[in-house]
C-alpha cells in the first residue's frame, strides 16, 4: 500500500531534538503507521552544529529561523523542542498555518499561554510529548487501574528526582533561567509528574505547595513539593527536585487502593510492581512484573518478551500512537487540551507556594 507522505519540520537540535529525530526514524520500523515520514528540515539556532546534526539524524535541509519553517507549504507537521518560552509563539504560528503540531513539555510557561495555544489549535491535531505515558509498564498500570484492580484509591505518591542542580561544572543553561524556562523543577520535572497523576488518578482539586531554591541568585525553583487532593477522594504528594543526590533520573509513582497497589520507577522502566489485595492475606506481596510481554502494551511492537526496552522507545511509541490517530481521525491524548490541564495545575501549585495557602485548582 502506498502511504501518504507527512513532511516534518523539527525545531530544536538539543537533547529532545535528538530523542524526537530518533523517534521519526524508528517509528515506521516498529509500528505500522499510516504515513511515510519525510524528515524535511531541521531548524536550530546554532548553525555550527546544525549541518552535522541534520546529517547524523537524516534531515534533508537545515534552517536557522523557525518562522521560515512555518511559512513553508511543504511542511505538514511542526515539532517543537526548544526552550519553554518559545513553545507558545511557535505553536500558535504553526497552528495558524494549519500544521499539525507536536510540542515538548511543559507545553507553556503559564496556563494563560497554554490556553491561547489550545484555542489556536482547535482545527489541527496536536500532541504534547509527555512520553512517560507510553512506557509499557505505565500504560499497563493504567490498564490495571481501569480494570478496577487498584479499587478505591487512597494515596497517590509521586516524585521526579534528579541531582544535576548540585553540579558546579554544569554551565547555567536555559533551564535555570526564568525568562526562557518559566520555572525550574516545576515545569521541567513536575509537569511529567502532574501529567501522569491526571492520567492515572484523575483531576487534582486542591493543593498546598513548598518551593525552594538552593542556589543563590537563581530565579527558578530547584525543588517543588506539593500535597494535593484528587477528585476521586484520594490524597497525594507530588515532588520534583534537581537536588536529589543519588538520583539521576528517578521518576516514580505509587498508587494505593482498597483492592491493590501499583508502583513504578523509571530507573527500572521495564518493571511494574503490583500487589493484589484481594488475595488471601498470607499470600499477598508485591509482584515484580517484567512488562515486556506477552499481553502487555506495545509488546508486539518492540522485542520479544523479556528483551527490555529503553528511554527512546517511549518517544517512538508516543509518536506511533499520534500518527495512528492522525491517520484515522481518532482522538489522541495528551493533546494541547491535556497540556493546558497540566499547566493549570502547575500554575495553581506555584500560586499556592507564593501565598502559603491551600489553593483550589480552578479550571480557569
Ligand atoms: C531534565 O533534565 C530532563 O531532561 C527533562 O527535561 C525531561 O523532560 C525528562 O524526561 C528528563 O530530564
Amino acid at each position: 500500500m502506498k502511504l501518504r507522505p507527512l513532511r516534518i519540520g523539527l525545531i530544536g537540535q538539543g537533547f529532545m531534538g535528538r530523542a524526537h529525530s530518533n523517534a521519526f526514524q524508528q517509528v515506521g520500523r516498529f509500528f505500522d503507521v499510516p504515513f511515510e515520514l519525510r524528515l524535511q528540515v531541521l531548524c536550530g539556532r546554532d548553525r555550527g552544529r546544525l549541518a552535522a546534526a541534520a546529517a547524523r539524524w537524516g534531515w534533508s535541509e537545515i534552517e536557522t529561523d523557525w518562522r521560515r519553517v512555518i511559512e513553508r507549504p511543504d511542511i505538514d507537521l511542526v515539532d517543537i523542542a526548544v526552550p519553554n518560552a518559545l513553545h507558545a509563539p511557535i505553536a500558535i504560528a504553526a497552528t495558524q498555518a494549519g500544521k499539525a503540531v507536536l510540542c515538548e513539555k511543559p507545553m507553556a510557561v503559564s496556563a494563560e499561554e497554554a490556553r491561547r495555544m489550545a484555542e489556536a489549535a482547535r482545527k489541527v491535531r496536536t500532541m504534547v510529548w509527555f512520553n512517560y505515558r507510553r512506557v509499557p509498564a505505565v500504560a499497563f498500570a493504567k490498564q490495571l487501574i481501569d480494570e478496577g484492580r487498584i479499587g478505591r484509591v487512597f494515596h497517590y505518591r509521586a516524585a521526579y528526582l534528579q541531582q544535576w542542580g548540585t553540579d558546579p561544572s554544569r554551565p547555567p543553561g536555559w533551564k535555570t533561567d526564568r525568562a526562557q524556562a518559566g520555572s525550574g523543577a516545576l515545569g521541567d520535572l513536575l509537569s511529567h509528574v502532574v501529567d501522569l497523576a491526571l492520567y492515572l488518578n484523575g483531576a487534582v482539586t486542591e493543593a498546598q505547595t513548598l518551593q525552594h531554591t538552593f542556589q543563590q541568585g537563581r530565579d527558578v525553583d530547584d525543588a517543588t513539593l506539593a500535597l494535593v487532593r484528587f477528585a476521586n477522594g484520594s490524597i497525594g504528594s507530588l515532588e520534583a527536585t534537581r537536588y536529589a543526590v543519588g538520583c539521576r533520573n528517578t521518576n516514580r509513582f505509587e498508587i494505593h487502593g482498597d483492592r491493590g497497589m501499583a508502583r513504578f520507577n523509571l530507573e527500572d522502566l521495564n518493571r511494574l510492581e503490583f500487589l493484589d489485595a484481594t488475595e488471601p492475606p498470607g499470600l499477598q506481596g508485591p509482584r515484580n512484573l517484567l512488562v515486556t510481554g506477552p499481553d502487555h502494551p506495545y509488546w508486539r511492537n518492540f522485542w520479544k518478551p523479556g528483551h527490555g526496552i529503553g528511554y527512546e522507545h517511549t518517544f517512538v511509541a508516543a509518536l506511533a500512537d499520534f500518527l495512528t490517530a492522525l491517520g484515522s481521525d481518532e482522538p489522541f491524548h495528551p493533546d494541547f487540551d491535556d497540556g493546558l490541564r497540566v499547566q493549570i495545575v502547575l500554575d495553581t501549585l506555584a500560586d499556592a507556594a507564593r501565598t502559603g495557602q491551600r489553593t483550589p485548582v480552578a479550571l480557569r
